[in-house]
C-alpha cells in the first residue's frame, strides 16, 4: 500500500522537477517549511548574550497578551481624551478590567492625579513611566527562598488545577540543576493518578520521591518522608498536596496534619507554605490567597499561567493587598518556564512598548532573529 502510494507520488512529481526552475522552487519551499517548524519550536527563545536578558526577553514575550491588551487601550485613552479627569477615569477603568483590582486602580490613579497637574497626549510617555514606577513600588523588593544548612521543608497548597504539581516539578528541576538534592513527597493521596504524575516528574528531573499506598492519609506519607530525611541528607523536601477549596474546613485541617507530621519529626516548623494561584482566574486568585492565608499562614506565593492571560494585573492586586512575597511566576508548561519574580522586569513586560533586547542594546542582527520568534 505504502509503496504503491510512493510510486504514484513520484510518478506525479518527477516530471515536474525535471525542470531546474521547478526544482529550485521545491527546495525553497522545503527550506521555508523547515524554518517555520524551527521558529515555532523556539518561540519565546532569544539570542541574548546573558541569562538575565534571556529571562527578561522570555517574560516579555510570554506576557504579550497582558501587555498588548493594556498598551493599545492606553493609547486609545490618550488619543480620545484631552483633559486629565477623563483620562484618569478611563485609565482607572482599564486597570480594573486588567484585574489590577478596584482599590489598587483607584490608588494608582489618585497618585497620578497628585503628581501631574495636566495629563494629555503630549506627556503620555511621562505619565506611563510614572505609572510603571508606582507599580514597581507596589510590587516591592524581590524575595527568594533562602537555603541554609538545614533541610528546607516546603509544602505547596492551592485549589484544584492551579499548577501545584507542575510547579513542584519546575522547582525541583531548577534546584537539581543548581546541585541540590531534592525529595518530592506525594501528599496528594486523594487522586490515584496524582502520585503517578509526581513520580513521572521525579524521574524526569532526577528527584527522589516518597509515595504512599492508596487510601493513606497525607500526614502518614509525610511522616514516612521525614523519616527518610533523618536517614539521608536532602537540601530540599517539597510536599505536594491535593487541590482543595479554601472553604472546606476538613480539607484545610488536613494541611495542619501535614504540618504536625513535619514538626514531630524534625522538631521545628515547616519552613515554607507556598500557595500556588492560577493567574488566569483573576479576582478569584486574590480571594483564594486571602482565604488560604487566614487558615495556614502563607510564607510565599507562586502565580502560574501568566502566559495565557490578558489580565496579568492580578499580581499587582495580590501584592498590594496581601504583601506576601511572590517567589516565582509560571509562564508556560515547560520545566524551565518558572522564573524568579522580579518587580522591574514584570512591570516592564506589562508596560514597555520596546523589547528588552532593544533596551539592553543587543546588536541589530541578533535583535532581528529574536523579533522573528516573538
Ligand atoms: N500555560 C501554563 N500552563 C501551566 C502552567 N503551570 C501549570 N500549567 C498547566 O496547568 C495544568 C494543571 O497543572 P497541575 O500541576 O496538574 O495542577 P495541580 O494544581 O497539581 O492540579 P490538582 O492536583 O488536580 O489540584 C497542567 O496542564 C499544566 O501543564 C503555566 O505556568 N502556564
Ligand atoms: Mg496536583
Amino acid at each position: 500500500m505504502l509503496s504503491h502510494n510512493l510510486n504514484s507520488f513520484f510518478e506525479k512529481v518527477l516530471p515536474y522537477i525535471d525542470n531546474s526552475e521547478n526544482l529550485i522552487e521545491i527546495v525553497c519551499a522545503i527550506i521555508i517549511i523547515f524554518a517555520m517548524i524551527f521558529v515555532s519550536k523556539h518561540k519565546g527563545a532569544c539570542n541574548c548574550k546573558n541569562k538575565s536578558c534571556d529571562v527578561k526577553a522570555s517574560l516579555y514575550g510570554r506576557l504579550r497578551k497582558s501587555r498588548e491588551g493594556f498598551l493599545s487601550k492606553i493609547n486609545d485613552i490618550f488619543s480620545g481624551n484631552s483633559d486629565r479627569e477623563s483620562i484618569l477615569n478611563d485609565l482607572e477603568e482599564l486597570l480594573i478590567s486588567s484585574d489590577v483590582g478596584a482599590e489598587t486602580s483607584m490608588f494608582l490613579c489618585n497618585e497620578l492625579k497628585d503628581e501631574f497637574k495636566t495629563i494629555n497626549n503630549e506627556n503620555k510617555q511621562e505619565v506611563i513611566g510614572s505609572l510603571k514606577n508606582k507599580i514597581i513600588d507596589i510590587l516591592g523588593d524581590d524575595e527568594e527562598i533562602k537555603f541554609s544548612s538545614d533541610t528546607k521543608v516546603i509544602m505547596v497548597v492551592g485549589v484544584n488545577g492551579v499548577g501545584k504539581t507542575t510547579t513542584i516539578a519546575k522547582l525541583a528541576d531548577k534546584w537539581i540543576k543548581q546541585g541540590k538534592k531534592v525529595l518530592l513527597v506525594a501528599g496528594d493521596t486523594f487522586r490515584a493518578a496524582a502520585s503517578e504524575q509526581l513520580a513521572f516528574w521525579a524521574q524526569k528531573v532526577g528527584a527522589d520521591i516518597v509515595k504512599g499506598k492508596e487510601g493513606d492519609k497525607p500526614s502518614t506519607v509525610v511522616f514516612d518522608a521525614m523519616k527518610k530525611v533523618k536517614e539521608q541528607a536532602f537540601d530540599v523536601v517539597i510536599i505536594d498536596t491535593a487541590g482543595r477549596l479554601h472553604n472546606k474546613s476538613n480539607l484545610m485541617q488536613e494541611l495542619s496534619g501535614i504540618q504536625n507530621a513535619v514538626t514531630k519529626n524534625i522538631n521545628r516548623d515547616i519552613d515554607e507554605v507556598i500557595l500556588v494561584v492560577d493567574g488566569t482566574s483573576g479576582q478569584n486568585a486574590l480571594m483564594q490567597a486571602k482565604e488560604f492565608n487566614n487558615v495556614v499562614t502563607l510564607t510565599g506565593l507562586i502565580i502560574t499561567k501568566l502566559d495565557g492571560t490578558p489580565k496579568g494585573g492580578i499580581l499587582i492586586a495580590i501584592k498590594r493587598e496581601l504583601r506576601t512575597p511572590v517567589y516565582y511566576i509560571g509562564i508556560g508548561e515547560g520545566s524551565e518556564d518558572l522564573i524568579n519574580f522580579n518587580a522591574k522586569d514584570f512591570a516592564s513586560a506589562l508596560l514597555d512598548a520596546t523589547r528588552p533586547t532593544e533596551r539592553e542594546g543587543i546588536n541589530s542582527k541578533k535583535r532581528k532573529s529574536f523579533e522573528n520568534v516573538m
